[in-house]
């Protein structure tokens, strides 16, 4: 199936798209990629501000019914 993977706290760069570097349209500051069936990216993130206790960042599908179905996670940055 088809995704849009979306992180919370920090926008991030596509580094591949199915191991070729990402269209030129693609080289921007993003905080969701879409995600066709069977594809796979390469993305880097620098967050500027650690996580705090009890409040991590979160990642998820922004398709409610993945989401609902657990496509949803939570990570701490130290
Ligand atoms: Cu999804």
């Amino acid at each position: 199936m088809d995704h849009n993977f979306h992180i919370h706290g920090a926008f991030f760069q596509l580094l591949t798209r199915n191991g070729a570097a990402p269209r030129a349209y693609e080289t921007g500051l993003k905080d969701t990629v879409y995600l066709p069936a069977n594809s796979r990216v390469e993305a880097i993130v620098q967050y500027s501000q650690a996580t705090v206790v009890g409040a991590p960042y979160m990642y998820h599908c922004h398709i409610l019914e993945h989401e609902d179905a657990g496509m949803m996670g939570q990570f701490t940055v130290v």
